[in-house]
């Protein structure tokens, strides 16, 4: 795949996608969004897991500010639900994703960084969404995936007072759930990806496509979605396999990594 603002490369049945506008920090162009729009809705075949990371300093600066022109309130309310297609189609598409950060994760690219299903951070990543002190609002689904990570307070706090989250408050608050030393998170998000490429597919679907939805619900519709996931999940001949595998011995034991 020929992109001008991302890089591609297949590790086996990982994908490694690199945001690649480093001079201008990453900064999603209407361009790159569209770039992100077709890779996630026709991935290269083989891929089971993605790696999302960023080229130079930073993951990424968040909206292209040199491309928000003079655009009249219907225009803005288009380009926003542009974005929403584009991230709902990585939070609800084909693969896991593995957002792997460093540097600024600001605006926009914290948006696109809640879509991913797992945050790995560096130490030197920071979270912010400027937003607030730039005069306008999130438009690419912060409002709703951030306060499912860290809380509503949180977020219009980052918003009101333009506060600055460091990596150990973004693992701390729930942003990331691995913190890894500077310049090892790729090398953290591949080997993550790599093991969820080995999941059972009907896992990886159950909780990139019910798991959010059934936290939303109420405890009794709740239960059931559960139900009705667990009982199609454990009728695959893969789960079959996989607890028979257990049962003689052959599948590896719980154990503490990383
Ligand atoms: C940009 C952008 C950008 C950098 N749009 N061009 N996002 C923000 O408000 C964040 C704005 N950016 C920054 O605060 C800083 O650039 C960083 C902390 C991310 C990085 O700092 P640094 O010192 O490494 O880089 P720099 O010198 O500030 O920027 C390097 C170049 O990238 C420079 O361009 P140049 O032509 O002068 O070299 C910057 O102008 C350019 N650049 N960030 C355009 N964001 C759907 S709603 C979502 C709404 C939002 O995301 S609002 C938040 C926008």
């Amino acid at each position: 795949m020929k992109f001008k603002s991302l890089r591609f490369k297949q590790r086996g049945a990982v994908g490694v996608l690199l945001l690649n506008r480093p001079a201008k920090r990453n900064a999603l162009s209407d361009a790159m969004v569209a770039e992100l729009d077709v890779f996630f809705n026709a991935l290269p075949a083989g891929v089971k897991a993605v790696v999302m990371h960023g080229a130079g300093e930073h993951f990424c600066a968040g909206l292209d500010l040199a491309e928000l022109s003079d655009r009249s309130a219907a225009q803005g309310v288009a380009h926003s639900r542009g974005w929403h297609r584009t991230f709902e189609r990585i939070q609800f598409g084909d693969v896991p994703v593995v957002a792997v950060l460093h540097g600024a994760v600001v605006g926009g690219g914290l948006e696109l960084a809640s879509t991913a299903h797992i945050r790995v951070a560096e130490s030197n990543a920071f979270y912010a969404l400027p937003e607030g002190q730039r005069g306008i609002f999130v438009g690419g689904g912060a409002s709703v995936r951030v306060p499912r990570l860290i809380g509503a307070a949180r977020m219009a706090d980052m918003m009101f007072t333009g506060r600055v989250y460091s990596a150990e408050e973004g693992q701390a608050t729930g942003i990331s759930t691995y913190l890894v030393p500077a310049g090892k998170g790729l090398a953290k998000g591949v080997e993550l990806a790599g093991r969820i490429a080995g999941n059972a597919p009907a896992t990886n679907f159950a909780l990139m496509h019910a798991l959010p939805r059934i936290a939303e619900l109420g405890q009794d519709a709740g239960l059931l979605m559960e139900s009705l996931v667990a009982g199609i999940a454990q009728s695959e001949p893969e789960a079959k396999r996989r607890m028979k595998d257990f049962l003689d011995k052959r599948a590896a034991k719980v154990k503490k990594h990383g």
